[in-house]
């Protein structure tokens, strides 16, 4: 059976099939009610004025009796006092119900103690760095406990968005923002950028992994400490992880930035008019300070993306296994 305050609160559009996506946050089902509040507001207003409006075309339509308009009143002070002080407490209802869920989003509960995590966006691809260090291109966190995001951008504004938990929050140069949830139903959903940010914006996604207890986050977490990876496969694992591929193509064409194929010991121009040899040097150059030197024909648009020395190492390793071809 269906109650009125089900009705306003905007659980049946929420139940509706393929309507709204799956709520798995501690956040979603207040979003949801505010919504639907708007909604059949919305919908109410809709019907009453497109309803008048129909009555009052065929009501006061042109008639062979009727040459010109009808004299009436030139205003009616009760009338006016009565639609504006309904829609003045509407939007009262709606600032508060609001407010309530915007302040569930942004300020932790005192005393839980939520992970934090500090999140990147840059052109084009997001990073996570969990607490106790560990990094990676996706979010990792456990149904049922509290979560912090703390966004900074390197570049220009991103935003982090993910439906199933009807959280959006810009990352914006030069501040941190932040947000607080707690995710309620383990398993993985998709992370958008929302905020139109160049060229490969549609690509900036990735995913958040709910996981169903804390020793599955940890034995994640503690996945690929160990030395065992080749020079190769970390430059191939880094390239795709810490979004260079976004910018850089392998197989020769020209993206945003110039493709790592076939630069390996190449003489290249740069824009002061110089010629550089492509070596290990001038990769970890590019890749520390990309600014310093820029590819004549590009231009100065490669964030800096933090590699430690074995990463760097491996991006040579790739970069010089990308020397005559696939
Ligand atoms: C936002 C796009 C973007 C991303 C992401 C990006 N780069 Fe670049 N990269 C560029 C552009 C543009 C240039 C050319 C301008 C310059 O030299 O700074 C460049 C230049 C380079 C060069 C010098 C190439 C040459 O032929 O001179 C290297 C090496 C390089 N990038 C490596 C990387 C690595 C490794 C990553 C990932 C850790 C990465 N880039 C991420 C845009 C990007
Ligand atoms: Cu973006």
């Amino acid at each position: 059976m269906i109650r009125l305050p089900d009705l306003l609160a905007g659980s049946l559009i929420a139940a509706g099939p393929g309507y709204m996506p799956e709520r798995a946050s501690s956040v979603a089902e207040g979003v949801d009610h505010v919504f639907g509040l708007l909604f059949w507001i919305s919908a109410f207003f809709m019907v009453v004025i497109v309803g008048f409006t129909i009555l009052f075309v065929i009501r006061y339509r042109a008639r062979p009796s009727r040459t010109g308009p009808e004299a009436s009143p030139d205003h009616s002070t009760r009338l006016e006092i009565f639609w504006s002080a309904i829609p003045l407490a509407l939007v009262f209802v709606i600032f508060a119900a609001s407010t309530k869920v915007y302040f569930a989003m942004v300020e932790s509960d005192p005393g839980s103690a939520p992970q934090r995590v500090q999140v990147t966006g840059r052109r084009w691809s997001w990073w996570f760095d969990h607490a106790g260090g560990k990094g990676s291109k996706e979010l990792h966190v456990v149904v049922g406990k509290p979560v912090e995001l703390v966004l900074a951008s390197t570049d220009v504004i991103h935003s982090l968005y993910v439906p199933e938990f009807r959280l959006k929050q810009d990352a914006v140069p030069g501040r941190f923002t932040r947000m607080v949830f707690t995710p309620t139903v383990a398993g993985s959903y998709p992370v958008l950028c929302t905020e139109y940010c160049g060229t490969n914006h549609s690509t900036m996604t990735s995913v958040v992994v709910v996981h169903p207890d804390q020793a599955s986050f940890d034995a994640w977490a503690a996945e690929g400490k160990g030395g065992d990876e080749t020079l190769l496969e970390v430059g191939v694992r880094v390239f795709g992880e810490k979004g260079c591929s976004a910018c850089h193509s392998t197989d020769g064409s020209a993206g945003v930035g110039p493709s790592v194929k076939g630069i390996w010991g190449k003489e290249e121009k740069i824009t002061t008019g110089a010629t550089i040899r492509v070596d290990e040097n001038y990769i970890r150059e590019s890749i520390v300070k990309p600014g310093a030197k820029i590819s004549a024909g590009y231009e100065d648009m490669m964030p800096p993306i933090p590699l430690d020395d074995r990463e760097i190492q491996g991006i040579v390793a790739y970069i010089q296994s990308l020397k005559d071809g696939p």
